[in-house]
């Protein structure tokens, strides 16, 4: 890839002709092509007129980024003398990202990725399967937060494929079935090439295949967001031939290999953090428990020392709050870090958070018992399991800086 200074020919927003500087771009339009001459003029016009009532209403813009592997028809250059006529200062740009020496559909979207400064995002064809009034559509459900990723999708109800010779389409209902079955997906058609999101869903996410199929590597890896698809009917190409081939079917089957190989791992991955959250958490009230004892034997000590109650008790609670910290550091925790300023910090934390599930233990036990009637024990019981399950979140987060879950 050329670097962005020398690649990309800015057709730049604003009055100083370059600065598009990222403010209130509401959406990129990331188009990969390879000898698509013949269909850039109308697929940029086509966008133009979709989308220019859209920003108009948000009062917005939006930037069309072509990312081209200089396709021996000249796209890129077909681009560029293009763009002039439908730029618009105010509300849309084209920029032209032209790679030397690269090949690849998935790469180019990445690369676009890189450049685009919307805070949406829609990745589509340049041969015009894809129909640019969608568009709007999508990105409505966007910036409506309905959902973060939508799909536009041929096997929903009222998506359609139209002119696809039988063999095309067997390999691409295969293809899509293959994948929703191995990977696991809940949606209909997951193998599209048309979709829009939020940026920071492309942005999170490390890719690592080079599939053919952009949106695969979304759905596995992405965790909790909200999907939808939206239907519509995808036109063969008219103009250009389509780059689908051998070598791209077997690049495909090896993506969903490699994703089904990511998604087992993530879920042992899960599976471990449950056992490592169970076991910190019989570990922590083991502690807890062996607490009591210190602090029994402590305070009875000290009574029998020191002849003061008042003092016995303290150093009681002192003792076993600090062995209990002990243990959990070591034990509970495994935090190996000795560091004494930071060990003080801890116990400090520890001390304070242990105090507010007191706090929480006293508040609960007086609320349940005295204002709502409930048995004293009960009350105790569910006071002490509550107050407990605090010291140990609080702490298993602030104290020893571990995520909650796992
Ligand atoms: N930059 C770039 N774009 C590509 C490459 N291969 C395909 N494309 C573009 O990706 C889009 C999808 O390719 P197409 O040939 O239409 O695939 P099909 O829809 O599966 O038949 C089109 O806009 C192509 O021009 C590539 O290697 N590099
Ligand atoms: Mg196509």
């Amino acid at each position: 890839m050329q670097g962005s200074d020398d690649g990309i020919l800015g057709r730049g927003y604003g009055r100083d002709g370059g600065d598009d500087g990222g403010s209130n771009v509401v959406l990129s339009i990331i188009i990969p092509t390879y000898n698509e001459s013949e269909n850039i003029p109308h697929l940029l016009r086509s966008i133009r007129d979709s989308i220019q009532l859209l920003l108009k209403q948000l009062d917005a813009r939006a930037e069309i980024i072509i990312v081209d592997d200089d396709s021996p028809d000249g796209t890129a250059d077909v681009a560029e003398s293009n763009s002039t006529h439908i730029t618009d200062e105010a509300r849309l740009s084209v920029k032209i990202l032209r790679r030397y020496g690269r090949r690849g559909l998935l790469s180019a979207v990445l690369d676009g990725l890189k450049n685009a400064k919307g805070s949406n995002v829609v990745v589509m064809d340049a041969d015009l399967s894809h129909p640019p009034p969608l568009i709007p559509t999508m990105l409505d459900e966007l910036i409506q937060d309905r959902c973060d990723l939508v799909i536009a999708s041929r096997y929903v109800d009222g998506g359609s494929v139209e002119n696809w010779s039988m063999k095309r389409k067997a390999l691409s209902v295969s293809a899509n079935m293959i994948a929703r079955m191995i990977l696991n997906l809940n949606v209909k058609d997951a193998v599209s090439g048309f979709f829009a999101c939020k940026r920071w869903v492309l942005e999170g996410i490390e890719f690592t295949t080079s599939g053919y199929k952009i949106l695969l590597e979304v759905l596995v890896k992405v965790n909790n967001i909200r999907v939808k698809e939206i239907p519509y009917t995808f036109v063969n190409r008219s103009h250009g031939k389509s780059k689908f081939s051998t070598k791209i079917a077997i690049d495909y089957l090896r993506a969903v290999w490699l994703l089904y190989r990511y998604g087992r791992k993530k879920r042992r991955e899960e599976r471990r953090g449950s056992v490592l959250f169970l076991s910190r958490a019989a570990r922590f009230y083991t502690v807890g428990a062996s607490g009591l004892l210190v602090n029994y034997g402590t305070a009875s000590l000290a009574n029998s020392l020191l002849a003061n109650v008042h003092i016995a008790t303290l150093t009681g609670i002192l003792c076993s709050i600090t062995s209990n910290f002990i243990l959990n550091k070591l034990w509970t925790f495994e935090d190996t870090d000795l560091a004494v300023m930071y060990t003080l910090k801890q116990y400090s934390y520890y001390m304070g958070l242990s105090s507010v599930g007191g706090a929480l233990q006293f508040l609960l036990t007086h609320l349940l018992s005295q204002i709502y009637g409930m048995n004293y024990n009960l009350a105790l019981l569910i006071a002490i399991g509550l107050a407990s399950m605090w010291n140990f979140l609080s702490n298993k987060k602030w104290t020893f800086k571990e995520r909650i879950w796992g």
